[in-house]
């Protein structure tokens, strides 16, 4: 196990399994320019550490309370600010980035997640909250938008009504409820949310790498999709995953009676 540590995130390597922590504890982890940067050099790592799995986390008792509010400030002269621009060269760019990783991706949500925090996590493969954990799109209580994919997200997780009532309200919703509604994967006593993404990181881990990240994206394009351009896709991503050496070693292994021995390749 290594970690790295740096001013406002911790990044962790064992095995093959990669752990983001946002680590502003005291600030609910709030992300501020530093973390931005920091996030874009961890990725990068990430993408060449040769990790199988990418765990994303907070510190203390939060998961992630989005944008550092104390860093958009403004004096009673100031211009309004383009909240655009941070999108473009900040927010979109790390959530399309964790869409892409070549490798899957679990948000352990650990505490409260909100604003672009909450949608950071929807923006992971598998959520796992602690039950203690609760999800707000905080943007409505601020006068903004839901961002950092939301307002994408929350449709397609758990439709329409639900979606709008949640952005609309900026309720909390309860870690329980956005597993039975969708939200997320699963909700696990505070004790077990470590060892239970440990087991799930570590199994995803020992997957074929390459037909999980495909599965990404036919899934992700299954919502603008018909079914005929989504069975040409399905071929396509078949043909690229049935030339790879995990799904020889699959059909190999299952013939031989025996675990398989996937290497991402
Ligand atoms: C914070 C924050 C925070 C700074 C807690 N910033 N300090 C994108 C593009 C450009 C611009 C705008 O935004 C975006 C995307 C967004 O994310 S917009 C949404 C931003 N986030 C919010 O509006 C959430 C603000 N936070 C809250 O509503 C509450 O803190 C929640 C509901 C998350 C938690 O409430 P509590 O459990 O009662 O904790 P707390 O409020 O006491 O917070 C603890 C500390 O963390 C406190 O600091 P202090 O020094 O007073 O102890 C807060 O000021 C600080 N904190 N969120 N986003």
């Amino acid at each position: 196990m290594s970690e790295e540590s740096f001013e406002t995130i911790l990044f962790g390597h064992a095995g093959d399994v990669a752990t983001i922590t946002l680590n502003r504890a005291d600030k609910l982890n709030s992300v501020n320019r530093t973390m931005h940067a920091e996030l874009r050099v961890a990725l990068d790592r990430v993408a060449t550490s040769g990790a199988r799995c990418l765990v994303l986390t907070g510190a203390g008792r939060g998961f992630c309370a989005g944008q550092d509010l104390a860093e958009r400030r403004r004096g009673a002269d100031d211009a309004p600010p383009d909240l655009g621009a941070g999108l473009d060269t900040l927010y979109n760019p790390l959530v399309r980035r964790l869409r892409a990783l070549p490798l899957p991706t679990v948000a352990a949500v650990n505490g409260i997640a909100a604003g672009a925090g909450a949608n950071l996590a929807l923006a992971c493969d598998i959520a796992v909250a602690a039950r203690s954990a609760s999800f707000v799109q905080a943007f409505a209580r601020i006068g903004l938008v839901p961002d950092c994919g939301g307002t994408w997200f929350l449709p397609h997780l758990v439709g329409r009504a639900r979606a709008l009532a949640l952005a609309m309200t900026a309720e909390r919703l309860p870690a329980e409820r956005a597993a039975e509604w969708g939200l997320i994967w699963s909700c696990v006593d505070d004790a077990d949310l470590a060892a239970t993404v440990a087991a799930l990181a570590a199994s995803l881990a020992a997957l074929p790498t390459g037909a999980l990240v495909a599965t990404r994206r036919a899934i992700d394009a299954a919502t603008t999709n018909d079914l005929d351009t989504q069975l040409d896709l399905e071929r396509d991503l078949q043909r690229e995953a049935g030339r790879s050496a995990d799904y020889r070693e699959g059909v190999t292994a299952f013939l031989e009676k025996r675990a398989p021995r996937f290497t991402g390749r």
